[in-house]
């Protein structure tokens, strides 16, 4: 069973992992090159040994797919989850006004009080990010990443190239290439950006009429990142399929450093302990609309049956 490929990576990393201190100054337990593999045919990779929220990481993947790099458009889609990395450029700007912001993620989760007044900020901020469009355009984008990168990747003579659009094409017209490739990774852009892309470069292959995809990622937080990073490349695969006209083959997920933090042992050791469910299924619809049109309502998770969620602090 897929799932439980990811299950015996986090036993692999818990036991043997080699602890390692990391730029959040969490510090972590860490792997260094491991792969999972998911029949897409089996069923969609959600996991099932925690609730792990599908609509965020389908709003998420409809907001790279548009190019669009502010966070102002996840918000208005109730979907939190890069807030913190919008947060640290806009307390490090010259706008900023407020109390002592550094180092927020770490502080917040030793220090009660600062606790209460960082979340006093976040909610100002969040609500400014709502209703000021100026201070949105301003202060809501994360720099140049993934859905720059995928759409309108910038050249050194000017242009812009539309890598996603690209390859679609190229799996229609060239399928048998070996060159199916989306890299989000751009070195000129990596010092500006909120966070260099984790998930850096992936490949797609057709044979026997399906369509597989291969990610790389350079870093990954097994317990918070990945679960959503396999389910939004599982759901990527399957809409480009569908706008090829083919069915779905496999998704590989190759990792370089592959770690847990330290305050997420205890929620991995509860997740550990449970059994995995039946795959859900995905169903996109109406078949009219293509991959740059759809919206998330076009997208529906059918028969996930999970374990209950569980809580674990991200660090940032
Ligand atoms: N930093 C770190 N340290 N780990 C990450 O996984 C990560 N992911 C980023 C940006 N920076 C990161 C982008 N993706 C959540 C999930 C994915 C994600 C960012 C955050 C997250 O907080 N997930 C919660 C649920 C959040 C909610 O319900 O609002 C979870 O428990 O899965
Ligand atoms: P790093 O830039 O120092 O590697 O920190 C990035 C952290 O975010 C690291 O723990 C990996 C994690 N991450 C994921 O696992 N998946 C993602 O999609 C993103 C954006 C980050």
């Amino acid at each position: 069973r897929s799932e439980q490929q990811y299950l015996d990576l986090l036993t692999d990393i818990l036991e043997n992992g080699d602890q390692k201190m990391d730029r959040t100054g969490i510090g972590t337990r860490s792997t260094f090159g491991r792969q999972m593999r998911f029949d897409l045919s089996d069923g969609f990779p959600l996991i099932t040994t925690k609730r792990v929220p599908f609509s965020l990481i389908k709003s998420e993947l409809l907001w790279f797919i548009k190019g669009d790099t502010n966070i102002q458009y996840l918000l208005k889609h109730n979907n939190n989850i890069w807030n913190e990395w919008a947060f640290q450029r806009y307390v490090n700007s010259d706008d900023y006004q407020g109390p002592d912001m550094e180092d927020f993620g770490r502080r917040s989760l030793q220090d009660e009080e600062f606790r209460k007044r960082y979340e006093q900020e976040m909610a100002a901020f969040k609500k400014r990010m709502l209703n000021e469009d100026d201070f949105a355009a301003k202060h809501g984008d994360l720099g140049n990443i993934y859905g720059r990168q995928w759409r309108a990747w910038k050249t050194s003579r000017g242009e812009t190239i539309d890598q996603l659009a690209d390859v679609i094409e190229m799996i229609k017209k060239n399928p048998d290439s070996r060159r199916l490739i989306v890299s989000a990774w751009n070195p000129e852009d990596v010092p500006a950006m909120a966070l260099p892309p984790c998930h850096t470069l992936f490949q797609f292959y057709v044979a026997d009429g399906k369509l597989s995809c291969q990610l790389y990622q350079r870093s990954a937080d097994m317990f918070i990142g990945v679960p959503f990073n396999i389910a939004s490349y599982a759901l990527l695969t399957q809409l480009i399929a569908r706008e090829c006209g083919l069915a779905v083959g496999t998704f590989v997920h190759a990792l370089g450093d592959a770690h847990l933090y330290q305050n997420h042992f205890q929620q991995a050791k509860t997740q550990l302990s449970r059994e995995p469910h039946t795959l859900p299924t995905v169903s996109v619809s109406p078949q009219s609309r293509s991959i740059f049109e759809l919206e998330a309502d076009d997208i529906t998770l059918k028969d996930y049956e999970p374990h209950p969620a569980i809580r674990a602090p991200i660090a940032v």
